[in-house]
């Protein structure tokens, strides 16, 4: 059975943490992308980054479909930027920032390649939310948040707020 993984919150420094690139593709691993498919659901998110579970590996989860029958798996994802001047904005949430929304501008031509659970390779160019997503995701890994896009006084303020 997945269980339900407790989400960290923005300001705590975990969230900060750099990830490890996953080298082990082994039972460990399908059980914790399980659990955090589970805990995104639950939480009504469309990706989730290992990192905001406190697990700090190259491990993301989504789900961009209606009908939340879609799920997906991001192992040792890495991009490039193929068009700097193609920027797209999207009004963007996070599980680990309650309440909040701000919108964000970001590269829109990216090629990405992943492995999934089995190790193997894959490559693609995505379009449209994928390729927002995945590059909120990525920063997670990096320990970067949506908040860094904003203003310092901005930031401060979700940070007292969610402090309390
Ligand atoms: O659920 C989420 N919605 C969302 C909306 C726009 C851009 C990115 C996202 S990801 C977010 C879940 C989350 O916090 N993932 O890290
Ligand atoms: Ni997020």
């Amino acid at each position: 059975m997945a269980e339900k993984l407790k989400i960290l919150k923005f300001p705590d420094p975990r969230l900060r943490t750099v990830a490890k690139k996953v080298t082990k593709f082994d039972k460990s691993l399908k059980k914790l992308s399980e659990d955090m498919l589970f805990t995104m659901y639950e939480g009504n998110g469309i990706g989730l980054a290992a990192s905001q579970v406190d697990r700090h590996i190259r491990l993301i989860v989504m789900d961009l479909s209606e009908d939340r029958n879609e799920p997906r798996v991001f192992i040792n994802p890495e991009y490039e930027i193929i068009d700097n001047e193609s920027l797209a904005s999207f009004e963007e949430g996070c599980l680990s920032i309650p309440g909040f929304s701000e919108e964000i501008i970001r590269p829109d031509k990216i090629s990405l390649t992943w492995q999934d659970l089995d190790g193997k390779i894959h490559k693609d160019n995505p379009e449209g939310l994928l390729t927002i997503c995945i590059q909120h995701e990525m920063d997670h890994l990096e320990g970067k948040l949506m908040v860094d896009y904003i203003s310092p006084i901005k930031r401060d303020r979700i940070r007292k707020k969610l402090s309390k």
